[in-house]
């Protein structure tokens, strides 16, 4: 049989532990299979780069059904627990609780939820940066608790009081009532250069509930740092599609300006590897046991 594990479960574990967890990215099947194969403990399904993916701008332009479509090829593809970034939850507490129910039953392990209004506009760009009201937040937070379909399934509340320059006592206050209103976890968002703000941030915090930091603007920080403050998770949230930028671009150029796919071997992979990500020599060993001229 091929039991499926409960995500929710294991992704509470991870956030429980004293031992940092971490999660990379993904955008897609292909990315969350490679995600999962190169050992990371959850799979980041990231707003960010899953609109990246389908051409779309992360302000809330990829539907939440292109989103479940996503997530439902990812959750095919790798047991890695999906933590799914919900945006602002595509809309009142009502679309974030029909939203949570269909995450719940599909077995993805997590929502994150962000305290803007709709539609959300990437933290790091210069443009409408709005927080939600903070009652209104914690009745998503309660709304999406009462409504998961499995008993584990976690609900990240992710605090952008220091991303709109609202200050260390709004952020640490907003958490509070997040945390009081049933969040499993917080997430403090931060866009400065260093550290120093989501450090501070935890100091206070003191280990209410699990922390998870995001460190794209302060990615040289080494994760030790984290881990001493008692963060229980770093998401690396968009190095997968980066990436996937600048090859296919380096790609994509040297072929089209040289006329010609001479000399590009080394960057690209064998056709085999794909083969073998997604595992051809099952299908054949099945068609054996299945299929009678096999
Ligand atoms: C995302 O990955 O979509 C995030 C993280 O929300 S960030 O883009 O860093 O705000
Ligand atoms: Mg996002």
């Amino acid at each position: 049989g091929n039991a499926v594990p409960d995500a929710g479960a294991a992704l509470k574990r991870l956030l429980a532990r004293d031992r940092l967890a971490f999660a990379m990215e993904a955008h897609n099947p292909l990315a969350a299979r490679i995600v999962g194969n190169a050992g990371f403990d959850v799979v980041w399904a990231s707003g960010f780069s899953i609109s990246t993916a389908l051409g779309k701008r992360d302000r809330n332009e990829v539907s939440s059904t292109q989103l479940i479509d996503v997530l439902q090829g990812m959750r095919e593809v790798t047991d890695t627990p999906i933590l799914v970034d919900a945006d602002t939850g595509f809309g009142d507490f009502n679309n974030f609780r029909l939203l949570v129910r269909r995450l719940s039953v599909m077995g993805v392990g997590g929502a994150c939820i962000e305290d803007k209004t709709f539609p959300k506009l990437n933290s790091f760009v210069n443009g409408r940066q709005v927080l939600i009201d903070a009652e209104e937040f914690c009745g998503k937070i309660r709304a999406a608790k009462d409504s998961q379909l499995s008993n584990d399934f976690c609900i990240v509340a992710r605090t952008e009081a220091l991303v709109v320059g609202a200050g260390m006592h709004e952020a640490l206050e907003r958490a509070e009532r997040y945390r009081l209103a049933g969040a499993d976890a917080i997430l403090i968002h931060s866009k400065e250069k260093t550290a120093d703000q989501v450090l501070e941030f935890a100091l206070h915090w003191a280990g209410r509930t699990p922390l998870i930091a995001v460190p794209t603007t302060y990615s040289e920080t080494p994760c030790e740092l984290f881990e001493a403050s008692g963060f229980g998770l770093v998401i690396w949230a968009n190095h997968m599609i980066r990436a996937s930028v600048a090859a296919m671009s380096e790609v994509c150029n040297q072929v089209s300006s040289q006329r010609s796919v001479q000399g590009i071997s080394n960057k690209i992979v064998a056709m085999e590897e794909v083969f073998d990500l997604f595992d051809y020599a099952e299908v054949t060993a099945a068609e054996r046991r299945y299929c009678p001229n096999g």
